[in-house]
């Protein structure tokens, strides 16, 4: 799953992708390096942030479905229902929701029977949610948090088979959070639904190694989630993760 940021402020590629035909070229482009989705948002949910009014998020992201239409596989990443509406009138097949159904009411009833649903972990919100994580088991947490948005979404309509679940890395976690999360995937993956790892260019990988270049880790990071099972790794460079996924893959 590749990444596209419509926004001024996201951590990782803001301010890059504001332009609609900038940002809809990276989109193809990511696609042509072997992306099998494209997940695009316009909303940062970087620490420390305030969300953005759906206008705004309309404004930011429609230009770019405008001009992608059906051509490129679609995920938009909002917790929006007007936002994920828009988008799935203009083609897009999955929607991303990092406050998994606990943001916007309507949000269930407008991803219904026909799209892909993805359910995210998060302690606390973007503002605050890097203060103080506190975990007593964070594997064991996040599956009973994910189990339980699972069977709310299911209730609300959304059939099982179209949604997949994410321990949302970085949000309200510390790095021994973030690692253990990868490292016990097994828990997750008991719940029975395909699991989503978004490890790329985070914070994390920056506390761990010093540097400011991440590519290199969120590789590491994206394979060894592979290696446990993850099978949709959200990043932002796809050609490299894409290289190393098929290597990891063959060897498997
Ligand atoms: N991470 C971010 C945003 N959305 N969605 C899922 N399912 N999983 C994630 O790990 C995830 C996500 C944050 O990363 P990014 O999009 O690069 O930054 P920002 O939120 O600042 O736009």
């Amino acid at each position: 799953m590749g990444v596209v940021n419509v926004t001024p402020d996201s951590f990782s590629d803001g301010g890059v992708h504001l332009d609609p035909d900038a940002a809809a070229g990276a989109a193809r482009r990511m696609v042509e390096e072997g992306a099998a989705i494209v997940d695009v948002g316009g909303e940062s949910t970087r620490p420390g942030s305030d969300g953005v009014s759906a206008e705004e998020e309309l404004r930011r992201v429609v230009p770019v479905l405008d001009r992608l239409g059906r051509e490129v596989p679609l995920s938009i990443d909002t917790s929006k229902a007007a936002v994920a509406r828009a988008a799935l009138e203009r083609g897009a097949v999955l929607v991303n929701d990092v406050t998994a159904l606990q943001g916007d009411p309507e949000l269930a009833e407008v991803v219904g029977s026909n799209a892909y649903l993805c359910l995210m972990h998060m302690q606390g919100a973007p503002r605050t949610m890097q203060a103080e994580p506190r975990y007593d088991d964070v594997a064991a947490e996040v599956a009973s948090f994910l189990e339980a948005r699972l069977a709310f979404a299911v209730a609300q309509g959304i059939p099982e088979e179209r949604i997949c679940l994410d321990p949302g890395i970085g949000f309200g976690k510390t790095v021994a959070h973030n690692l253990e999360l990868v490292r016990r995937l097994d828990v997750l993956l008991a719940l029975g639904r395909p699991v989503v790892v978004g490890f790329s260019r985070k914070s994390s990988l920056r506390k761990l190694t010093g540097s400011d270049d991440l590519l290199g880790a969120s590789v590491a990071a994206a394979v060894a989630a592979f290696e446990r099972g993850a099978t949709i790794l959200r990043v932002h460079d796809v050609k490299p993760h894409v290289d190393a996924l098929t290597v990891a893959g063959a060897i498997a």
